[in-house]
């Protein structure tokens, strides 16, 4: 008889990235410091036992090769990776931070320094780490706007709080649009609830500028110029009000909409809208009739349309549209941009140690980190130069905008850099001081999401590999060596931490929310359609933004939903216009080390329009560089024709070392802030094509 196979144990954790998923895993443990294969768990309802492929094989992440595993001090030149690097201990690498640190802050106030962070985890304990050394030692903050500056600008101003209708809701849905998202790329857990919805007839719109994988599933793929969303909301809502199927009930007792509105939609024709989006008239009308034909409409609003000069003001008219149909009222209607508000009762600024904040530093724009280490004086303020940063969760020498200008600063022999990380990155690889950090399956950390309403808590399920620290611990440490005084916040574990956090929450302990894989906060009917008022003071859905008070001075956002022409519109220098899509397999520049993703991409790649590839005879596999007045790329040429002539995509967040010449895609997005508040364009380019050779 044939021995029955040990079965596999499997451990609960939670999906660090940056995804809207935010998943609930189940882990494979092979022995006491491996993990085998990462399942998604079947017992949280959202994740539904689906994940994507990159995690699922996170074993080739956190046991990689070249995973960091000491620290280090550069001894040769930066950008060189690890022969470059000498291991060092953790008291020398956390003395040098510190004597280095404390010199800067006598000779140029304590603001040089400028500790720099993203979301490369989304665990509150560890993200929120750089933020306690940062208030407790009074150095430059951080406005954190790379990610979701604009869009949630643009959705506070109709809705007036972060939150939405529950995606679970997706199997009551009869028409369900992704507008300006892929999921299938982004948050495969939005496939799995609408493909359940479609079995039952829903149908599928998608509104992104090129054929994703997720567009070429839709029943109507309307593929719209880049920057152009605010056009075609409006000529929707001017067809829906023209055909009878507003709810007017509903806008006079939900929300601000006046005969004004009305009027001013009126002129917002689809022949008008088809001029700017490169639409037909036809498929404006279409998309109106199916989506006004049912209140049972979801939309699923993504990012992708706010990453324009104009976005927030994209964002905010695809939010009207619901409350022209009246859709919110229903069950499987409605929107959803994200969900962060429903988390406030955990205390986030106990977290961030923003009590430990003796007086106002200045804020720097992160987005900006290029002019920022150049020394533009706008970016700086009347601050000192920074001389100092200290990098945790993200990689700007790749994600940044103006790219060149990161580089540059980058290079400053007068800047003292320090980066706590997982992988030689093209950022660590800058590092003075290059320290390890662990992964989410060495640390504990409690997880918020943005696409469903769980709270969670991963606890460590492998030691930390090699000498890696968590964010929290090399905190920690530094603070006590900078001689802060013994803050709770420094002498804390994570968990004792996370629990004071969740103290005057009505929610259990840590321990007790890990113990149930999870707690769900879905709110009741009523206030996730926003049925007991919207988030504005008067209770109401705004069709009129008061973009001023979310930060546009000036008033150059339109009040009404409108196509705003902010963008950087084509020329004849610059005939194209460029969107810097996200990969399948990579998660930003997180996995582009993984041999399965790196396999799965490939290489940088141009989409481009067989018939602009025609003009200059460009083949598949041809070399052709991209270019505008901040930089040049040159990566392989894809004819493709899911996109409008003009129009390139560019998908991934490869190393710069990736393209042909060196420079990565992001040489050419601006670092222009977006209005009314900030935010990267990464959008939202005028660029020109030149085919170099053919290989
Ligand atoms: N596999 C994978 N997953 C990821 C990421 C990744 O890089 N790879 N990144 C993670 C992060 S940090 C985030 S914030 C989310 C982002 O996830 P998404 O919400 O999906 O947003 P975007 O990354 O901006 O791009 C999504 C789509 O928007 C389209 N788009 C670009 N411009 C426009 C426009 O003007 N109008 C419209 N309608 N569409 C437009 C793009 O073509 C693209 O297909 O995904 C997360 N998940
Ligand atoms: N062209 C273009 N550029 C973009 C975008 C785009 O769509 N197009 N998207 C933008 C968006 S939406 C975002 S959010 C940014 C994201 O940009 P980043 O925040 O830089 O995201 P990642 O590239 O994934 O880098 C995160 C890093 O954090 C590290 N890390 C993970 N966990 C930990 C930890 O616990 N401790 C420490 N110390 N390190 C850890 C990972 O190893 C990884 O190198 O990129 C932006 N850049
Ligand atoms: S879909 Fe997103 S949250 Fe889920 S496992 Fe993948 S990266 Fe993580
Ligand atoms: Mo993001």
């Amino acid at each position: 008889m044939k021995a029955s196979k040990p079965e596999t144990i499997k451990h609960y954790a939670v999906c660090p990235h940056d995804c809207p998923s935010t998943c609930a895993l189940e882990v494979e443990k092979k022995d006491a410091n491996t993990i085998g294969r990462v399942h998604g768990s079947k017992r949280n309802s959202y994740t539904a036992g689906v994940i994507c492929a990159k995690v699922a094989r996170y074993a080739e992440r956190v046991h990689h090769p070249e995973r960091l595993s000491v620290p280090m001090r550069r001894t040769g030149p930066r950008g060189q990776g690890l022969s470059s690097f000498t291991p060092i201990s953790w008291d020398e690498a956390l003395q040098e931070i510190a004597t280095r640190f404390t010199q800067i802050t006598a000779e140029f106030g304590a603001q040089a320094i400028w500790p720099y962070f993203y979301a490369g985890t989304m665990g509150w304990c560890q993200l929120a780490a750089t933020h306690r050394l940062r208030y407790a030692m009074g150095y430059s903050r951080q406005k954190e706007t790379i990610c979701v500056g604009i869009s949630n600008a643009g959705w506070q101003a109709g809705v007036g709080t972060k939150r939405g209708v529950d995606a679970r809701e997706l199997s009551h849905s009869e028409v369900i649009v992704v507008w300006g998202g892929n999921p299938v790329h982004t948050q495969i857990n939005v496939m799995t609830h609408i493909q359940q919805a479609a079995r039952r007839g829903a149908k599928l719109v998608v509104v992104d500028p090129y054929r994703t994988p997720t567009a070429a599933k839709a029943d109507l793929h309307l593929m719209l110029r880049p920057g152009t969303d605010g056009a075609l909301a409006c000529a929707v809502m001017h067809q829906l009000l023209k055909e009878g199927y507003a709810d007017h009930a509903y806008l006079e007792k939900y929300t601000d909409f006046t005969p004004e509105v009305a009027e001013h939609l009126a002129s917002k024709t689809p022949s008008w809208a088809a001029e700017i989006t490169g639409l037909s008239c036809e498929q404006i009308i279409e998309f109106a009739r199916l989506y006004g034909g049912t209140q049972r409409s979801y939309i699923r609003l993504g990012y992708g349309m706010s990453r324009s000069r104009n976005g927030a003001s994209n964002m905010h008219a695809v939010s009207c549209l619901p409350a022209i149909t009246g859709a919110w009222q229903v069950e499987g209607g409605g929107a959803l941009y994200g969900h962060g508000d429903i988390y406030k009762g955990i205390d986030k600024d106990l977290l961030q140690g923003k009590s430990l904040a003796t007086h106002a530093t200045r804020e720097l724009d992160m987005s900006r980190i290029g002019p920022v280490l150049t020394g533009n004086q706008d970016d700086l303020g009347d601050g000192p130069p920074v001389k100092a940063l200290f990098i945790q969760n993200t990689n700007p020498m790749v994600v940044a905008p103006d790219l060149n200008k990161v580089h540059q600063g980058f290079k400053r022999d007068d800047l003292f850099i320090v980066v706590h990380e997982q992988m030689m990155t093209e950022t660590a690889a800058m590092a003075d001081i290059l320290l390890p950090a662990t992964t989410f399956l060495e640390h504990d950390d409690l997880y918020t999401a943005s696409g469903h309403t769980h709270v969670q808590v991963s606890k460590a399920i492998i030691p930390p590999q090699g000498d890696s620290r968590s964010n929290h611990d090399v905190v920690c440490a530094l603070a006590q060596l900078l001689g802060h005084e013994r803050s709770t916040l420094f002498t804390h574990s994570s968990m004792e931490l996370l629990n004071q956090a969740l103290k005057h929450s009505s929610l259990p302990s840590a321990e007790e929310i890990h113990a149930q894989e999870g707690i769900d906060l879905a709110e009741s009917f009523a206030d996730a359609h926003f049925l007991n008022g919207f988030g504005h003071a008067d209770g109401r859905f705004h069709f009129f933004a008061d973009w001023q008070s979310l930060g546009d001075a000036e008033g150059k956002l339109p009040v009404l939903p409108d196509h705003a022409e902010l963008i950087e519109a084509a020329d004849c220098d610059h005939p194209f216009r460029l969107v810097t899509a996200p990969a399948r397999t990579f998660l930003n520049t997180s996995f582009s080390e993984t041999p399965g993703s790196v396999k799965k991409e490939k290489r940088p790649t141009a989409f481009i329009h067989p018939n602009d590839c025609a003009e200059q005879s460009i083949n598949e596999g041809d070399l052709v560089t991209l270019g505008n007045s901040l930089g040049q790329v040159t990566l392989w040429a894809k004819p493709f024709d899911g996109v409008q002539p003009g129009v390139i995509i560019v998908e991934g967040l490869w190393p710069n070392a990736a393209f042909a010449e060196g420079v990565g895609i992001n040489a050419l997005v601006s670092a222009e802030p977006a209005l009314p508040r900030g935010g990267a364009v990464f959008h939202d380019a005028k660029i020109w094509l030149r085919k170099k050779q053919a290989l």
